[in-house]
């Protein structure tokens, strides 16, 4: 048996000798390299925390002490050690291990998290509710330089650093956010390790304190005065001086590999008090058979090889992101006001292909989304054409932006939102339901969704052309149903119009991007019961468009909305105050995404789960017409 599958909880970790915790350590990065080649997920954070994940159940009195885990794509080691060891093949799974943490999951996971930065404002609650409570025990927030780059944490460190609180922060420095890590504090904390004046002050001042002559050098306590002034030299040229200036003390950089260093470390500073602050440096991927990648194996699908980092069978599909990568790049060629926006995803959103042909064109700006919109808005009060590639998720961070920068004034800047609805294994924390809600709210935004990976691109150009405002996209995490030309061969879409695509008598369906192609299916399948529907592409939510809503309302006389949206205040909710006020008989109903949160499960499921396939639509529908031949015969 394994150290790995005797250890049901830190308790046993605790009890294991520092050799034993080692050999643990290589046992917990061997197990996640061979379950994430077969369930896929977020290898390369955990991976590169695994011997500070063993240090800190080590070094803490875990779960009595508190660790709190920025992002918490890193805790797969965590779950490891944790009691979810045995359950670990479910990773990512319905109703398996989540690959985030969760408070319902375990009582390990003090704080569920998704989106980056929020460890160290969660830290600081946890503790000041403790000692509210008058309780005592330690508070750990976990985080990565990757999250330094957002304004949240300096909310976070700004208000404990000054707060007194017993509160511990470790900065996990590897350097990289999901691709390299990018802007001013990244560079800081970098310098000083690649500094030569600091590494040979640092090893010059190691031989006098280690070589010098023991008994005459240790009883003058020189070698303790060496240290300390290496501590004072250090604190010249290491950030220490950032963090103790916000009011941290602040101990490190210390090796994130070394479990010797890094237990006597937390060792020494959990028995001290106030807002500490230790910077451990660790090498992300770390371990990963296939060697080196630039964005250190951050995430891989399922079925992968080790070895090589491939997918075992890769499939040719086209996603919408790869399709909006590829356009975006072209327009750029055409167009050379055309600016492209990431906030720390480049891969992710396909900007990468747009900076490789543009460099001085692309900003990734970091994960500051809110910063990206208002920069956004800077570029565009310029004539830049400024387009913001964010995913649906990651923009909520950005809302106050987006109406106080953007819209108010009417600034044209064009928002393409990625990873639209339901996302899939990501589960609750990415999910994108929300956009259609919180932009249709916001007056002067243009809100759109293409059918497929052609429209997208019609609407891409659209967009580019609409001088008069902001302008969303949003498009799913799928494959683009259709063979997308160059987006040059693509005319824009018709600003404000829909399109009607079947043309029925029974009911008119109103089918929201993603919905349309099942809206389809689903009438041909209503069709052959002897139902009539009418499907229309609203492919603008806002503005809607009035002439083929009017032509609709004349003929039906009972209308679907269906969106792969929250149902509450989405497309369906507008829609059914405009026509209840254009004529009142006529019979609205919305199928939209239920007002619950979803939980992680392939993404075709979740939409099998709540209803929104072609069966799913087709099931409403004829729910509709039963209770409205119910109420006739009643
Ligand atoms: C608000 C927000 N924007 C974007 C992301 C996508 N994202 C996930 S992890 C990550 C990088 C995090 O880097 P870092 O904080 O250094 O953590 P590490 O990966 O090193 O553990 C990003 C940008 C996110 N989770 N949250």
């Amino acid at each position: 048996m394994s150290i790995l599958e005797r250890i049901q909880s830190p308790y046993d970790v605790r009890r294991l000798s520092r050799d034993e915790l080692k050999t643990l350590a290589d046992e917990v990065r061997a197990r996640l390299i061979d379950v994430c080649s077969r369930t896929g997920g977020h290898i390369g954070a955990g991976l590169g925390v695994v011997e500070l994940t063993v240090a800190l159940h080590a070094a803490f009195d875990t779960p009595r002490d508190q660790l709190i885990w920025d992002v918490g794509h890193q805790g797969y080691p965590h779950k490891l050690l944790t009691g979810r060891n045995e359950g670990f093949e479910t990773l990512r799974k319905e109703k398996g291990i989540s690959g985030f943490l969760k408070r319902s999951e375990s009582e390990y996971d003090v704080f569920g998290a998704g989106h980056a930065a929020t460890s160290i404002s969660a830290a600081l609650g946890v503790a000041a509710g403790r000692d509210l409570r008058k309780e005592s025990y330690k508070v750990v927030a976990i985080v990565g330089d990757g999250a330094l780059t957002c304004g949240l944490a300096y909310e976070g460190l700004n208000n404990a650093g000054h707060s007194d609180r017993d509160v511990i922060v470790v900065l996990n420095d590897n350097e990289m956010s999901i691709a390299p890590n990018v802007g001013a504090i990244s560079k800081y904390l970098t310098s000083v390790q690649r500094n030569s004046l600091y590494n040979r002050v640092r090893s010059a001042i190691g031989d006098i304190a280690d070589k010098g002559p023991g008994g005459l050098f240790s009883s003058m306590g020189v070698g303790t005065w060496v240290r300390r002034w290496e501590e004072s030299v250090k604190a010249l040229l290491t950030p220490g001086v950032l963090f103790e200036e916000l009011g941290f003390r602040y101990f490190g950089p210390i090796d994130g590999h070394d479990i010797d260093a890094m237990i006597e470390t937390f060792n020494a500073v959990r028995e001290l008090g106030g807002p500490r602050l230790v910077h451990v440096r660790t090498e992300k991927g770390k371990g990963f058979p296939a060697g080196e990648s630039l964005e250190k194996w951050h995430a891989l699908p399922p079925d992968h090889d080790p070895s090589t980092g491939k997918l075992r069978n890769a499939s040719s599909v086209t996603t919408y992101q790869k399709v909006f990568g590829k356009g975006l790049t072209e327009l750029g060629a055409v167009n050379d006001r055309v600016v492209a926006i990431t906030a720390a995803m480049p891969s992710g959103t396909s900007t990468d292909l747009f900076a490789k042909a543009y460099p001085s064109r692309f900003f990734d700006v970091g994960i500051a989304e809110g910063h990206a919109v208002t920069f956004a808005a800077g570029l565009a009060t310029r004539g830049i054409r400024p387009v913001v590639a964010i995913y649906s998720t990651f923009l909520q961070r950005a809302y106050d932006s987006i109406i106080h920068d953007v819209a108010i004034q009417s600034l044209p800047v064009v928002f393409c939102m990625d990873r639209a609805g339901l996302v899939g294994e990501d589960g609750e924390t990415h999910m994108g339901l929300y956009d259609i809600a919180y932009l249709l709210a916001v007056p002067n935004v243009t809100v759109t969704a293409p059918k497929d990976g052609r429209e997208m691109l019609g609407l891409l150009r659209t967009a580019v052309g609409h001088e008069a405002g902001p302008f969303s996209i949003r498009y799913p995490r799928d494959a683009a149903p259709d063979a997308v030309p160059a987006i040059t061969e693509i005319e824009p879409v018709p600003y404000g119009t829909w399109e009607v695509l079947r043309r029925g008598s029974d009911v008119a369906l109103l089918a929201v991007g993603t919905m349309v192609a099942p809206a389809l299916q689903a009438a041909d399948v209503l069709a052959s019961e002897g139902l009539h529907i009418t499907v229309v592409n609203c492919r603008f939510l806002k503005p809607y468009d009035e002439v083929t809503l009017a032509a609709v309302l004349a003929n039906h006389e009972r209308v679907l909305v269906v969106e792969e949206g929250t149902v509450i205040n989405g497309f369906g909710a507008y829609m059914s105050t405009v026509i209840a006020r254009q004529d009142p008989t006529i019979r609205v109903a919305v199928h939209g995404v239920p007002d619950r949160i979803i939980p992680a499960a392939p993404r075709a499921r979740q939409l099998a789960l709540t209803g929104l396939d072609a069966s799913g639509i087709a099931a409403r529908i004829r729910a509709l017409r039963e209770q409205e031949s119910e109420a006739v015969a009643g």
